[in-house]
């Protein structure tokens, strides 16, 4: 792949790339809508990635072009751009020289050609390694010295700020700072982070990743709704992010939060994000304890808490769900934003067959395109090739 991204910069802008460099998709073992809440994530990342290939140019304008869109490249005077000026792909790597300059940081101009891997609208980060590839394309090519913290959070303001869409630190952070054969446990509120060695192999396990193919590029609008309730619960409880209730005095502010805001909706958001943060702790434990097999039934716990607490699942992820226990599996959930996307099985070595084919019948049952299945590999995260 980075052989295409290399022969695509070449037909497209009949030069010499200086370098390719690529950041993979990922995919959230635990810690689902807890990122722009301070709290806690578990994300893996996937041998899925964007190639960016790239080289400076001296004239202040960014050409951006895609293998996967046919057509001419975009072309970007670097001092005009601002946030809302360009919809599309396009607007991710702009967003993120953007956020670049913003920082005073002394980008330049640059062609740059990208391929990927990681499916999009799968809820597996596309447009996070989209960013990161791009951003720490910029940042080594002008020799910017961006830390991964900062780029991850250059990105993230680049999807804030530029594109438009609210989310919280996580999946920039994974594409920038996960590592082979770990998952990174990762405190959203000042980045602190822990490489966790995650060899289900060693184990006798797999994780399988399911995509049910239904797009959730809908869902901004959703998913914003779900961070302002968040917020408002947080503002109610008087504190600074639902990170900072903790589980054991969930009912004591559930009751504090029914008398001060009577709204279903809000209480569902504070009670998942507090749970939520809860099993992050559970899995974190029972992984230092060497017991993988028993994170299956708090993978399950978490994809209820996101379906009937914070209302983010749908048929198809909840489907996958039920067949995938009914088959035998250890545990399973949506992972992601939901409204679609991508749900994670995990399951013995020696039933990683029967269960995948149970899902795949039970949605031909049920009349819904065939889902994408494949086996999670933690693998590297950002880097050049
Ligand atoms: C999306 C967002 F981009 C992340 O920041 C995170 O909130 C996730 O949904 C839900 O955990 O991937």
């Amino acid at each position: 792949m980075s052989q295409d991204a290399r022969e695509g910069f070449r037909e497209v802008y009949d030069a010499e790339p200086e370098g390719v460099w690529a950041a993979p998709g990922r995919v959230n073992l635990i810690g689902e809508h807890t990122d722009y809440n301070d709290g806690f994530v578990m994300p893996l990342a996937l041998p899925h990635t964007v190639h960016a290939a790239a080289a400076r140019r001296d004239d202040g304008v960014l050409r951006l072009h895609s293998g996967d869109v046919p057509g001419a490249a975009y072309q970007l005077a670097l001092e005009k751009l601002a946030p809302g000026a360009d919809g599309g792909w396009a607007a991710y790597p702009a967003g993120v020289a953007w956020a670049l300059r913003e920082a005073g940081l002394p980008v330049g101009g640059a062609d740059i050609h990208v391929t990927s891997t990681v499916p999009t609208g799968a809820g597996l980060s596309s447009s996070a390694a989209l960013e990161v590839a791009t951003g720490l394309a910029l940042s080594e090519l002008y020799g910017l010295g961006v830390s991964r913290e900062l780029l991850a959070r250059l990105c993230q303001r680049a999807e804030n700020d530029f594109v438009g869409m609210p989310c919280g630190i996580m999946d920039q952070m994974a594409s920038a700072c996960c590592s082979d054969g770990h998952v990174l446990h990762l405190d959203t509120r000042d980045l602190a982070q822990r490489q966790v060695p995650f060899d289900l192999a060693a184990e006798g396990l797999r994780m399988l990743v399911v995509d049910t193919r239904v797009k959730h590029t809908l869902a901004d609008g959703a998913y914003a709704g779900r961070r302002r309730a968040c917020e408002a619960g947080a503002a109610a409880l008087g504190v600074p992010a639902l990170r900072d209730v903790a589980h054991d005095e969930l009912e004591a502010a559930l009751a504090r939060l029914d008398a001060r805001l009577d709204d279903p909706e809000v209480r569902g958001c504070v009670r998942h994000v507090v749970t939520e943060n809860r099993r992050v702790e559970e899995t974190i434990a029972l992984l230092d304890a060497g017991e993988p097999r028993a994170v299956g039934a708090v993978l399950t716990a978490g994809h209820a808490s996101l379906r009937d607490d914070f209302r983010v699942s749908c048929d198809e992820l909840d489907l996958v769900v039920t067949s995938a226990l009914a088959a035998g599996a250890l545990g399973a959930r949506m992972t992601g934003g939901g409204f679609g996307g991508s749900a994670l099985v995990l399951v013995e070595e020696a039933d990683t067959e029967k269960v995948g084919e149970a899902v795949t019948s039970a949605f031909a049952a049920a009349g819904h395109l065939a889902p994408h299945l494949f086996e999670a590999v933690p693998s590297a995260g950002a880097r050049r090739l």
